[in-house]
């Protein structure tokens, strides 16, 4: 992993802190949902950290950020409260939507979060709406679309891919591809050449690097958020990856190849990036201690969270737009 960051040991640990953090609060969403807290369904982030982490280290808070069902990592990575996140997944009170939206649609304004979205690829049309405002306002912000391997293959990829090369809008697609969506083998079911050629297919540049190194996400989307923000139109990463768990908390993904899992174990970035941290400085027992606090830190918002009181059932349809009965000639009658 030889790297720009090499000089920059602190900077690496603060990434590998989000990481740590991004991974216990999975574990934790995970138990929380077979303990029958979190209603619906959790899509766990476990062995993709350092792409959103990566990602986002490159990123300044009042750029945008679009996701998909998969988002916790996302969210918490673009600086999204975890205790916040975590009452949403519980549903209450003081969630990021006050428990209205639960885990696939965590959404924080305040740090461009503008909201994951559990319609595969819808995410990506917003993005490239939220990046049609920055043009129209004339900012220099730039929106990052996270976006998974199966999602290249519906309709809202391809307009959203369209329109924002034909504006040359400032927009990140990030796909993750992690090989499988759902229980599908992705490449079984991806006509052509794959996710890269098909952004390139619209004048698109695309870039295909191992996601789960830290230091080749952080180089380059250093690199292309650059390219971007200073005007040169959209851009896709294809960051290579593998989705260590089930497709969600309640899937053991029995039909898996053992192997397969096993080498993926052996490529995951937690373990990539404290192998790193171990040889520029940091200690085994620094490394023990940052992950205790991580889980102790989740731990308490997942005990906060079940006792947190559950909204009022009269606010179900506050924040909901409403723009009232139509009003034109003859509405009335
Ligand atoms: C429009 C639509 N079709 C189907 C689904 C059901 N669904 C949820 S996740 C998923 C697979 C997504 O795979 P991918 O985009 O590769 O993301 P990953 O789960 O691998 O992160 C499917 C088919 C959905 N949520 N939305």
């Amino acid at each position: 992993m030889s790297s720009n960051l090499a000089n920059e040991p602190a900077r690496v640990a603060e990434m590998f802190r989000k990481m740590v953090l991004i991974r216990s609060f999975e574990e934790a969403a995970g138990e929380a949902f077979h303990a029958g807290h979190v209603r619906g369904s959790v899509h766990q982030y476990i062995g993709q950290e350092s792409i959103a982490v990566g990602v986002c280290a490159n990123l300044r808070e009042d750029d945008y950020l679009t996701s998909n069902h998969r988002g916790h990592g996302h969210s918490i990575a673009k600086g999204a409260d975890p205790r916040a996140m975590m009452l949403e997944l519980f549903g209450r009170v003081g969630g990021t939507s006050d428990g209205k939206g639960g885990s696939m649609h965590i959404a924080d304004f305040s740090v461009g979060m503008l909201g994951a979205n559990g319609v595969i690829a819808d995410g990506c049309t917003m993005s490239v709406g939220a990046a049609q405002a920055i043009r129209l306002l004339g900012d220099d912000k730039i929106v990052v679309n996270f976006i998974g391997d199966g999602g290249i293959n519906r309709g809202p990829f391809m307009e959203a891919l369209n329109w924002a090369k034909v504006y040359e809008l400032p927009v990140l697609f990030i796909c993750e591809n992690n090989q499988i969506a759902a229980t599908t083998t992705t490449h079984l079911v991806t006509a052509g050449e794959g996710i890269a050629a098909r952004a390139e297919s619209f004048g698109m540049p695309a870039t295909t690097i191992d996601g789960n190194d830290l230091f080749e996400v952080d180089r380059t989307v250093a690199r292309v958020v650059a390219e971007i923000r200073t005007g040169g139109g959209p851009q896709l990463i294809q960051a290579m990856t593998y989705r260590l768990r089930g497709h969600f908390a309640h899937d053991e993904a029995g039909y898996r190849d053992l192997a397969e899992v096993e080498a993926a174990l052996g490529r995951e970035p937690i373990a990539r990036t404290e192998a790193w941290l171990l040889e520029n400085g940091m200690t085994a027992d620094e490394i023990t201690t940052l992950k205790a606090e991580a889980d102790s830190e989740i731990i308490g918002y997942v005990e906060e969270a079940m006792n947190a009181p559950w909204p009022d059932g009269k606010l179900a349809f506050s924040d909901v737009q409403d723009v009232g009965a139509p009003s034109y000639p003859g509405a009335d009658q």
